[in-house]
């Protein structure tokens, strides 16, 4: 299969004669293709996500398919996404080297992207749900976030290249589209798409009846379509990481656009905090130990964020920002420049954190940390406290002091009945 060739979507039946002289995939899994047993694996909204077990090894092959798998094909999509994922994930390994699956193949013509299998990686959101630790995942994340925000920007790229990326990124229309969408507008109205948990009617009333709050999230979306501050993984959910106990990856960056520092470590935060307020219907023995694990690596990805963050500041400032010949040749310490921008940065962060809370329970695209709670009245109340804890951070983005401020206000919204 070239990319010449138009593009068709493969199956479990097809793949191995579709892609046997594919050398990259031969390379990993071994030569006899009629040997390959496949597995069709996807459960995100949009790919085809295929595991190739061969007598050498494993290989993924991910294939986006014309329309939202989630939503079939009433709703098409470019295919064009898994060319932005491709050069999203080989920019990330660039920029945190072994935060990524390393890639194989790219087909365009097929939309599809070869690469490493995962191994014994799980998708986080599931041992989340299960209550099992990961060891290390703050120092990752936190360096990932900070690594990828630093770097993708003028505070480190030189302008031309950052110019260039921003012009390449800015072909992927369609898929920002759906967070402009999904994430920051239809939450707020009785969108044709949004679902809800029964029992959750005067909280959302509250929330759309709150113009205060209506505005602060457009200022939000204002600055994710207008601000091109970095290279973005754009969907970082506990879904986009996969982890053993101590190891742990970034998946799926098809989202990638260039926009505010903040957004991927705010998106993060919020996913952890849903995973947080979702515990009690999942655990009842350990579930205070557990709860408290949940924020310490909230504290510690932002900590460790912000560490790496200055650390970058001290050691890579290269690029036209806040340079060196104002500052340090000058004799004038940086530091304060350094905290203006992290300031303007978290401030980005807890307001997008706030609003990825609200649309995980109120658009499309609901989360499984709420959605497998069965007893809807328990989920009600728990999304409930959420919902209301993600106002108070869109409201108070500007002023929170911190992550500890957040884990604090989160224990509080955990002991109250909001409903
Ligand atoms: C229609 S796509 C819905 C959601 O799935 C993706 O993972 C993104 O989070 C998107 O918002
Ligand atoms: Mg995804």
């Amino acid at each position: 299969m070239s990319a010449g060739t138009a593009y068709e979507s493969l199956s479990v039946d097809t793949l191995p004669e579709r892609l046997k002289a594919v050398s990259a995939l031969a390379d990993h899994v071994g030569e006899d293709a009629t040997a390959w047993q496949v597995q069709e694996v996807g459960d995100g909204n949009l790919n085809l996500v295929f595991i190739v077990t061969g007598p050498k090894g494993k290989a993924i092959v991910k294939q986006a398919l014309p329309y939202v798998r989630l939503v079939g094909d009433s709703w098409p999509l470019p295919l064009y996404r898994a060319f932005f994922e491709y050069h999203a994930l080989t920019r990330q390994a660039a920029r945190d080297p072994g935060s990524v699956p390393r890639v194989y193949h790219f087909d365009e013509a097929q939309a599809l992207i070869i690469m490493e299998y995962l191994a014994p990686h799980v998708i986080l959101r599931r041992k989340l749900i299960a209550g099992e630790r990961v060891a290390g995942l703050a120092e990752f994340l936190g360096r990932f976030c900070a690594r990828t925000a630093f770097r993708g920007s003028e505070l480190s790229l030189a302008s031309g290249d950052k110019k260039a990326d921003v012009a390449l990124f800015a072909g992927n229309v369609e898929i920002p589209a759906i967070t402009e969408a999904l994430v920051f507008t239809d939450p707020y109205f009785d969108a044709e798409m949004n679902s809800h948990t029964t029992g959750l009617e005067p909280v959302i009333a509250r929330l759309r009846g709150d113009v205060a709050l209506k505005v602060r999230v457009q200022q939000a979306l204002q600055r994710f379509v207008s601000n091109t501050e970095t290279m973005l993984h754009g969907d970082l959910h506990s879904g986009s990481i996969m982890s053993t106990d101590s190891d742990s990856r970034v998946i799926d960056p098809e989202f990638v656009q260039y926009g505010p520092m903040g957004f991927d470590i705010g998106m993060l935060c919020a996913n952890f905090l849903m995973a947080y307020f979702s515990q009690p219907a999942h655990r009842v023995a350990d579930l205070a130990d557990y709860q408290d694990w949940i924020l310490g690596v909230i504290t510690d990805t932002c900590s460790v964020f912000e560490a790496e963050f200055r650390h970058l500041w001290a050691t890579e400032r290269t690029g036209i920002l806040y340079p060196a010949s104002l500052f340090e040749d000058q004799g004038h310490d940086s530091t304060p420049a350094c905290d203006a921008v992290l300031k303007g940065l978290w401030r980005d962060a807890w307001a997008v954190c706030g609003i990825e809370m609200h649309r995980r329970c109120l658009s499309l695209a609901h989360n499984a940390d709420f959605e497998d709670i069965a007893y809807v009245a328990l989920r009600a109340r728990l999304e409930a406290r959420n919902l209301m804890m993600g106002a108070d951070l869109i409201h108070s983005a500007e002023s929170l002091a911190g992550a500890t401020a957040v884990c604090a206000l989160a224990r509080e919204y955990n002991g109250k009945d909001v409903l």
